[in-house]
């Protein structure tokens, strides 16, 4: 049986205790801390998440932050998305390349203040890619790791139980921006109506890391009255969502367009951005493959590596993700395919550990 073992090298998330003693079992490790992806019971997370509302210790989304002088020039310069309209109170979701245009990563940017930044982001070492561009091109910012990540609450009546744990002022805040407050006993907070999930619902930034548990005490205590559950980033709802996942639905070569972040990539603005020449290229001659869905023959869904794809022998892929999806009750998967095999309606077939299965190209989302 596979162990983890739980020591110096990999980060505890200030919750880690609170979400072990609410019996988390699966963890994952995701920019070098612990994730706890589950609690035993995925499809009652699932349903948790898609009727009721659910907590998770998402601290593992660890922000880089970015202040000084140079910090909205750099911010801008990391990014393709047009950040001329950022106002403070705002966060974007901003794709970053490196220069051949591949996909880095896909942090939240959070503006704090004119000059002060965090990237909120997924798996991988955008600190150090941060500090080496800084360094190489001159920007006058400072680059530090603040130590503070969020908690997620997040479903249909998330609205309801931030309203009873942090006060009414929550239901005010619109999609994408934040508010600083005090919440509880003056736990000093970060709110953001935000999360990876399309059920609704807002991420807490503690600014103080001394108060987790107290943190995580108030909102639980809150949660009694709405059936609050717990559990993390969720599997089945984000591919239904098509929310990308980097790092997994990405191989090391993806640019933003193969995987439908193209929309964030701004190649008309003034600003220049790590990249630009490169995707300029790729948007002029045709990306080579895209995401898309797939609907799978079976129910088998445990993906442990990518799924080779094939249509008749020749390799056209793989798919990147998969999971058995309770609301549309059919096997569903993202798959990373050749243009020429990208077609909604191809035929494939998958290579999964459990032998052979059909598989029929189909677009995204899944659930909109
Ligand atoms: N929360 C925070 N940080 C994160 C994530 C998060 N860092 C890593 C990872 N998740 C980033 N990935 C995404 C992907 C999509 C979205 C958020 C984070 C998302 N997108 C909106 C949508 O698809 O509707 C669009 C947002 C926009 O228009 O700017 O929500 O979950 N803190």
């Amino acid at each position: 049986m596979l162990q983890l073992v739980v020591g110096p090298r990999i980060r505890k998330s200030p919750y880690f205790d609170r979400s072990l003693a609410a019996g988390a079992t699966h963890f994952s490790i995701y920019n070098q801390t612990y994730l706890p992806l589950g609690y035993g019971d995925p499809i009652g997370e699932y349903w948790n998440l898609v009727e009721r509302v659910t907590l998770w210790d998402v601290a593992a989304e660890r922000q880089v932050e970015i202040t000084g002088p140079d910090a909205s020039a750099f911010v801008q310069y990391l990014t393709g998305r047009n950040l001329s309209k950022f106002v403070v109170g705002q966060c974007k979701y901003a794709p970053m390349c490196d220069y051949e245009g591949r996909l880095v990563n896909d942090p939240i940017i959070t503006k704090l203040a004119d000059d002060r930044y965090w990237l909120s982001r997924a798996d991988g070492d955008l600190l150090r890619w941060a500090r080496a561009i800084a360094g190489a091109r001159g920007f006058d910012i400072g680059c530090v790791d603040p130590d503070t990540g969020p908690l997620a609450i997040q479903g249909p009546q998330a609205d309801d139980l931030a309203a009873a744990a942090f006060g009414e002022w929550v239901r005010d805040i619109r999609f994408f921006r934040f508010e600083e407050a005090r919440v509880g006993a003056g736990i000093p907070v970060i709110v953001a109506r935000s999360g990876w999930s399309k059920q609704g619902g807002f991420e807490v930034y503690l600014l103080d890391r001394t108060r987790a548990h107290e943190l995580w005490d108030l909102i639980v205590e809150s949660g009694a009255a709405f059936d609050l559950g717990f559990g993390g980033p969720n599997p089945i709802e984000r591919i239904e969502s098509n929310l990308l996942s980097c790092g997994v639905d990405n191989d090391d070569r993806a640019n933003p367009f193969e995987v439908r972040l193209g929309g964030y990539i701004d190649l008309e603005m003034d600003a220049d951005f790590v990249g630009r020449d490169a995707l300029a290229e790729i948007v002029a001659g045709g990306v080579e493959r895209e995401l898309m869905g797939v609907f799978l023959e079976g129910d088998d869904a445990d993906l442990t590596a990518p799924w080779p794809a094939f249509a008749g022998t020749e390799p056209v892929g793989s798919v990147r993700a998969a999971a058995r999806s309770p609301r549309l009750d059919r096997t569903i998967g993202l798959a990373l395919l050749g243009v020429a095999h990208a077609g909604v309606g191809t035929e494939l077939r998958v290579e999964t550990e459990a032998g052979p299965r059909a598989a029929t190209v189909t677009d995204l989302p899944f659930i909109p």
